[in-house]
Parts: C-alpha cells; sequence; structure tokens
C-alpha cells in the first residue's frame, strides 16, 4: 500500500456537489482507502479569465494500485462524471490531478509524477499542506511552507464546506 494525494477542481455544474461525488467514487475504489479529505477552497480562475471560480481540494488515498492503475481509475471516475475536454485551463466540472504518489517521480507518455503543476500552484499545495502539514518535503527535497512562499497566489478563499470520507447516511450530497 502507498499513499497517493489527488488534487480535485472543479467550476461549473455545482462545483460543491462535483467535488463531493468525486470523493464518494474515490471512497468506492477497489484496493484503495480514502484516508481524508482537506477543506475546500475558492480562487480565481488560472488561465483564461471567462469562466466561472474554480472549487479546489485534496484527497489522501492509500491504495495497493500501481500508479497506472489509478490514473486509469481517475480518469474513470472523470469519464463518468460527464467530464467534457474543451480547452487547456478551461472549465471542467471535475479534473482529478494525481500529484504525488509516496516518492515516485517519473515521466512517461501518460504519466508524470508528481504532477507538473504540483509544486508551483497554492491552489493545489494549499489543501495539500492541510493533509500533510507546511513542514513536509517534497519528492524535490524542499518542503511545502517553502513552496507556498515563493508560489503565485490565486487569492485563495477557505470556504465552509465539508466533504464526504464515504457513503455514510447523513453526509451532504
Ligand atoms: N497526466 C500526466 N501526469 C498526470 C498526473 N500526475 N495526473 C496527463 C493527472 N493527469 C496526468 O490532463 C491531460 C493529461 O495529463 C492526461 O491525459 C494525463 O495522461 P487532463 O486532465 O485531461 O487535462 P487538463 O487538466 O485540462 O490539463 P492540465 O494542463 O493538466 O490542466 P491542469 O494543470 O489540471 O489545470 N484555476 C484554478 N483556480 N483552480 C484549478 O483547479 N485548474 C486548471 C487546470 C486551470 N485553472 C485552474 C485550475
Ligand atoms: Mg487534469
Amino acid at each position: 500500500m502507498i499513499d497517493a494525494f489527488v488534487g480535485l477542481g472543479s467550476n461549473i455544474n455545482q462545483p460543491a456537489l462535483q467535488l463531493s461525488k468525486a470523493c464518494r467514487s474515490m471512497a468506492a475504489l477497489g484496493n484503495t482507502q480514502l484516508v481524508a479529505i482537506s477543506p475546500v477552497y475558492e480562487s480565481p480562475p488560472m488561465g483564461p479569465a471567462d469562466q466561472p471560480h474554480f472549487l479546489n481540494a485534496c484527497a489522501h488515498l492509500r491504495t495497493g494500485l500501481s500508479p497506472g492503475e489509478l490514473l486509469t481509475s481517475l480518469q474513470a471516475i472523470e469519464t463518468a462524471m460527464g467530464r467534457i475536454r474543451r480547452r487547456r485551463w478551461g472549465e471542467r466540472c471535475i479534473d482529478l490531478d494525481l500529484l504525488l504518489m509516496g516518492n515516485l517521480q517519473l515521466k512517461n507518455e501518460v504519466l508524470t509524477l508528481p504532477h507538473p503543476g504540483l509544486y508551483s500552484r497554492d491552489f493545489v499545495l494549499r489543501p495539500l499542506s492541510d493533509l500533510l502539514g507546511r513542514e513536509f518535503v517534497m519528492p524535490n527535497g524542499v518542503d511545502i511552507g517553502t513552496l507556498l512562499a515563493v508560489c503565485t497566489t490565486e487569492r485563495l478563499e477557505k470556504l465552509n464546506i465539508v466533504l464526504p470520507k464515504g457513503n455514510e447516511p447523513g453526509n451532504p450530497p
């Protein structure tokens, strides 16, 4: 089993609902446990400005899947949730990025680990630091706090939304 961290993003079709659905789907993945979910943050879009604000969060998984299998599983969730790819950095109902898998560093045609945007985006680093702490050292040898201090800010706002860790009754939709 290996610890994996997934970045969730959504900016259309009721983003909070989309993030909740994605969490339930990840909790239902085989050979995988959803350990924790970060708070949710809102920010203006990085990229084309003529689209709604994004909601972002980060999930901690513990999995026996290989990196390729986990990526394929996350893409299957995106597809099942109706994701349509329009333009680069454009609007999407759900984006599931595989940020980190243990200390793995790899690059092939379909997968780069850590995720190429991980070290430079505060909408990824902030929720990740909520799960791992600012002292956590990334595979490149730099701690999250240092990366946060030098990355560009997308003016994040922490929201009062709690995402579900599974299918327990009483969870928000
Ligand atoms: N891929 C390679 N490595 C990975 C990985 N570690 N995790 C490949 C996931 N995918 C990986 O991804 C394109 C290809 O990357 C996949 O086929 C996969 O094989 P995609 O999800 O189809 O496309 P994308 O997400 O539109 O592209 P991209 O460039 O990855 O966009 P980003 O980096 O995800 O950025 N603004 C705010 N405020 N918040 C956001 O969350 N997100 C984006 C999208 C733009 N602006 C944003 C936000
Ligand atoms: Mg993506």
